[in-house]
C-alpha cells in the first residue's frame, strides 16, 4: 500500500514538473489505457487517411503534382508506423490494434469517411485537414508520454509541408479559370464543417478531456484548438479569395477571436456510428489491403525466425568457405 502511494506520488511529481513519462516508468492503468486508446486511434487515422487522397494518385493533373501527392501519402503511412510503435511501448501489440481497426470496433478520425470527387479535394485535405491536424499535433508535442511527444515532433514537420502543398493547390485553382475557382470553392464548402469536427465534441461533452488534461496527455481542449484553427484559416481563405461557408463567421473584437456557427453534431454522431458516406468502403479497403499483405507478414515472420536461429550466419559462413 505504502509502495503504491509512493509510485503514484512519483508519477504525479513527474507530471507536475513537466518530466516525460517513459515506457519503463510506473503509470496508472487508466493513464496507460487512455494513451493506447488515443495513440492507436491516431495511428488508424493516419493509415485510413491515405485512402481519400490515394484515390487521386493515378489522376493527378501533372507529373509534379503526382510526385508530391505520392510523397505525402507515403508520409501518412510513415506517421501511422511511428504511432503504432509508440503505442506498442505501452504493452499492446500491433496485431491487437489492427484487429480492432479491421473488425470496425476501433475509431479513426471521422473526416476520412468523406469522398474526394474532384482534384480540389486533394487541395482541401492538405490545406484544411492537415492544417487542423497540425494545430492539434503541435499541442501534442508537449504531451506527457515521451514516445508520443517525440513521434509528434517528427510528424509536425512533415504535416507543415502537407498543409502548404494543399494550400498551394487551392491557391492555384482559385486564381485559375472560373470552373477551377468554382471547384476550389465547392471543395471548401464540403470540407469546412467536417474539418471542424476533427477536434472532437464541445468541451462540455468531451468524455475524456478533463482527465487527459489533468495527466497532460492533452494540453489544450477541443474547443480551444478548434478556435485556434478557425482564427488562422479565415485569413488564409481571404488571402486566396475563397469564402468560408458559414454566415455566422464574424470577428469578435471583445473575445479577440472569430465567432462561428454551430456544427451539425448529428452528422458527427452518424459518421462515428459508421453511417458516413464512405465508412464502409474505407473499412473494406483496409481489410483488402490486410489480406493482400498476408504473404509479406508471413515472409517476414519466417525471416525473423530464421534470423533468431542464426540460419543466415551459417549461410554466410558457407558462402565465404565456398
Ligand atoms: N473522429 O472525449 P473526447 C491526419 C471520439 S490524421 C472520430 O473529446 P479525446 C491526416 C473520441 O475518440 C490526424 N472520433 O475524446 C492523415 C472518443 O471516443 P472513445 C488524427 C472522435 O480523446 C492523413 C469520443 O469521440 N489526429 O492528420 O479526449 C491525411 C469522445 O471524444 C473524433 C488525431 O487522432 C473525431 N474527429 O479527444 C491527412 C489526434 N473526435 O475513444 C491528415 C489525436 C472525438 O471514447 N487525438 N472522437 O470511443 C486527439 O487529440 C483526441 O483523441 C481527440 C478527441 C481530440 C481526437
Amino acid at each position: 500500500m505504502v509502495k503504491n502511494m509512493e509510485k503514484i506520488g512519483q508519477f504525479e511529481r513527474k507530471i507536475a514538473e513537466e518530466e516525460k513519462i517513459e515506457p519503463k516508468d510506473w503509470m496508472p492503468d487508466k493513464y496507460r489505457s487512455s494513451l493506447i486508446r488515443q495513440i492507436s486511434q491516431h495511428a488508424h487515422s493516419e493509415v485510413v487517411g491515405q485512402l481519400p487522397e490515394g484515390n487521386w494518385i493515378t489522376r493527378a493533373p501533372t507529373l509534379r503534382r503526382k510526385a508530391t501527392l505520392l510523397a505525402k501519402v507515403q508520409d501518412e503511412a510513415g506517421h501511422g508506423l511511428y504511432l503504432y510503435s509508440a503505442a506498442e511501448t505501452l504493452n499492446t501489440s500491433r496485431e491487437e490494434m489492427w484487429d480492432a481497426l479491421l473488425d470496425g470496433s476501433a475509431k479513426y478520425a471521422s473526416i476520412f469517411n468523406y469522398p474526394t470527387p474532384t482534384w480540389a479535394d486533394v487541395g482541401a485535405i492538405g490545406w484544411l485537414v492537415d492544417g487542423a491536424a497540425i494545430v492539434n499535433q503541435i499541442s501534442l508535442c508537449r504531451t506527457s508520454f515521451g514516445p508520443y511527444a517525440r513521434a509528434m515532433e517528427r510528424i509536425c514537420r512533415e504535416e507543415s509541408f502537407h498543409q502548404r502543398q494543399g494550400f498551394e493547390i487551392m491557391q492555384t485553382l482559385a486564381k485559375g479559370s472560373e470552373e477551377q475557382r468554382e471547384m476550389a470553392q465547392d471543395a471548401l464548402n464540403r470540407w469546412w464543417w467536417p474539418t471542424l469536427m476533427m477536434f472532437g465534441p464541445h468541451d462540455a461533452h468531451s468524455m475524456h478531456s478533463q482527465q487527459s488534461m489533468k495527466w497532460k496527455i492533452k494540453r489544450q481542449s477541443n474547443d480551444e484548438l478548434r478556435q485556434q484553427f478557425i482564427d488562422q484559416t479565415v485569413e488564409q481563405a481571404d488571402h486566396i479569395g475563397l469564402t468560408i461557408p458559414d454566415e455566422k463567421l464574424k470577428w469578435n473584437e471583445e473575445r479577440g477571436h472569430y465567432d462561428f456557427g454551430e456544427i451539425d453534431w448529428g452528422e458527427f454522431e452518424r459518421v462515428l456510428m459508421g453511417h458516413g458516406p464512405c465508412n464502409q468502403s474505407r473499412l473494406q479497403a483496409r481489410q483488402k489491403a490486410h489480406e493482400k499483405g498476408a504473404w509479406v507478414r508471413e515472409a517476414l515472420s519466417v525471416y525473423t525466425a530464421k534470423e533468431k536461429r542464426g540460419d543466415f550466419k551459417i549461410m554466410e559462413r558457407e558462402a565465404v568457405n565456398e
